[in-house]
């Protein structure tokens, strides 16, 4: 392999955009990170995709993944769930790394295929769960693995939106089961049970069973440019509560329907001697009840000994959502330049997966679901 990793990036909307600003960003802030060129950007569009390359500072467009993925040495596959699978696992078999959005499949069947191809290949595969990388989320995770939070008893979680409350907002992709799999549940879910493994599994154990609710409020809506409505068939909302290993009770819940949260994620864990809540809305601060206090003392997570924090400015200048990207590309890209696994990996994408078929089960069912028993 050159020096410079050359990038085939698969999608170039919104996380076209977040992606391709957080490779911008790494020469200046993570000098250290590999060299990379931003060869081609991939879509159907070719006249947006043309002004979305020379916007995001790729060399050239192509219209077609299976054309570019052995041409790269890097696919960041940032394409609608339904085409997360193929291109990914067809760039795995050509032994290119690649960087897949979350959630890692529309189906647990899907994610299983992706997450042999991974286990298949020599290329490092990774899964974009970009909230892992922020010095917050990093600072509680080493807390609680400190023990400094004592036994784990509750993990609760939320990811509140409201882009759906209106009946009116146009039909999207993410509202149909064949191309995303889930609505809420794995487009915002998937975010939650991921960060809940990462920040207490190691303590906790994995979720063992999960008894879940989905709901959607409104089942149809009109197609943007042209007549008539299409049919919303996945949930606008689920609530889920699940059973830890080490016993520890896990509360989840996502809306795309809580009027008047933009993009609220928070999580909290509580345990024998102590807690600590996190809110992206607030995402350089840490709310921290340790044993002995009589309330929560809020820390700002921007010292120069805090993750990432030195690479940006000093303590207190804090940092933004997009940055998680940055740090998120600096992990995956190292990982890939010293040979090394990255994770997420695809195994830990198709744990989260499990548990939210489980979840999508237990709805069909109206019972309890041990994790074990999903295929
Ligand atoms: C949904 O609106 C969404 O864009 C998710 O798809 C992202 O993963 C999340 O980070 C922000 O909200």
């Amino acid at each position: 392999m050159t020096d410079t990793l050359t990038v085939g990036m698969l999608g170039y909307r919104f996380m076209g955009k977040a992606h391709s600003n957080a490779l911008a960003r790494l020469p200046m802030f993570f000098p250290d990170a590999p060299d990379v060129r931003r060869d081609v950007l991939i879509g159907r569009d070719e006249e947006t995709l043309a002004d979305a390359a020379d916007r995001f500072g790729f060399d050239r467009t192509a219209t077609d993944w299976r054309a570019v993925v052995d041409e790269v040495d890097v696919l960041y596959n940032l394409g609608p769930n339904h085409l997360h699978p193929e291109p990914s696992i067809a760039a795995l078999e050509a032994d290119t790394h690649v960087l897949c959005e979350k959630p890692l499949a529309p189906t647990l069947a899907a994610a299983e295929r992706m997450r042999n191809a991974a286990e298949d290949s020599e290329a490092v595969a990774g899964a974009a769960f970009n909230y892992r990388f922020l010095p917050a989320i990093q600072y509680a995770k080493g807390l609680i693995e400190d023990g400094e939070l004592g036994e784990i008893h509750h993990v609760r979680g939320s990811y509140l939106q409201d882009w759906l409350v209106d009946p009116e907002a146009p039909w999207v992709w993410r509202l149909d089961e064949e191309l995303a799999g889930s609505g809420v549940l794995g487009d915002l879910g998937a975010h939650t049970i991921d960060l809940a493994r990462f920040l207490v599994g190691e303590v906790t154990g994995e979720i063992e069973r999960i008894s879940g609710h989905l709901q959607t409020f409104v089942d149809e809506r009109p197609m943007p440019g042209e007549d008539g409505t299409r049919p919303v068939t996945v949930d606008d909302a689920y609530s889920a509560q699940a059973a830890f290993e080490n016993g520890a009770v896990g509360t989840f819940e996502a809306s795309r329907f809580a009027t008047g949260h933009k993009n609220d994620h928070s999580i909290a864990i509580h345990g024998s001697a102590g807690s600590l809540r996190f809110s992206l809305e607030r995402l350089n601060e840490l709310e921290v009840m340790r044993e002995g206090n009589r309330g929560y003392e809020t820390i700002l997570v921007t010292d120069e000994t805090d993750p990432y924090v030195d690479r940006w400015w000093p303590p207190g200048h804090v940092i933004g959502w997009e940055h998680t990207f940055v740090h998120e590309n600096y992990e995956f890209l190292s990982s890939v330049a010293d040979g090394e696994a990255f994770s997420p990996s695809f195994s830990e994408a198709y744990r989260v997966q499990q548990v939210l078929a489980a979840i999508q089960e237990s709805d069909d069912r109206g019972e309890w679901v041990a994790i074990e028993d999903v295929e």
